[in-house]
């Protein structure tokens, strides 16, 4: 089975309004494994480095300081199409283009306070994932897998 991961983050905003637990409990229940957690001041070289494509965007530095401004809850999530589902689960960057039902849909008003963020590929999950857990991940396997895959 395949084991993609997708590195998922809760932004200050969404820690500061508590919507930790809604946000792990959406990932948990519709199948996903936990796999890396932790709750994280975020140095500003790191956010630097996790947003480096868009360096050159005039947002930039506004983007810098708020993934600075508190904690971040940085997370690894394992599963079968857990990158784009959980782009589809977040919903678009823009909270007012973001469908009812996705979690910035339903928590978000404005672009810069999008209360999370989802690798957009396998291959920024993979570079992301190496960035936030340079420790690694937990190795498990959870006991419902057979009832969540065929
Ligand atoms: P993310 O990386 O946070 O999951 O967001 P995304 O892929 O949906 O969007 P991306 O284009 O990569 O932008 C990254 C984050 O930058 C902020 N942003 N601000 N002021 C603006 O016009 C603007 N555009 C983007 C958002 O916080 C966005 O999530």
């Amino acid at each position: 089975m395949a084991t993609e991961q997708s590195y998922i983050m809760i932004k200050p905003d969404g820690v500061q309004r508590g919507l930790v637990g809604e946000v792990i409990k959406r990932f948990e229940q519709r199948g996903y494994t936990l796999k890396g957690l932790k709750l994280m001041n975020v140095p500003k070289d790191l956010a630097e480095k996790h947003y480096q494509d868009l360096s050159a965007r005039p947002f930039f530095p506004a983007l810098v300081d708020y993934i600075c401004s508190g904690p971040v809850v940085a997370m690894v999530w394992e599963g079968k199409g857990v990158v784009a589902t959980g782009r589809k689960m977040i919903g678009a960057t823009n909270p007012l283009a973001s469908e009812p039902g996705t979690i910035r849909g339903d928590f978000a008003i404005e672009v810069g306070r999008n209360v999370i963020h989802g690798s957009d590929s396998v291959e920024s999950a993979q570079r992301e994932i190496s960035l936030w857990f340079p420790e690694g991940v937990a190795e498990w396997t959870p006991a419902a897998k057979p009832w969540i895959y065929e």
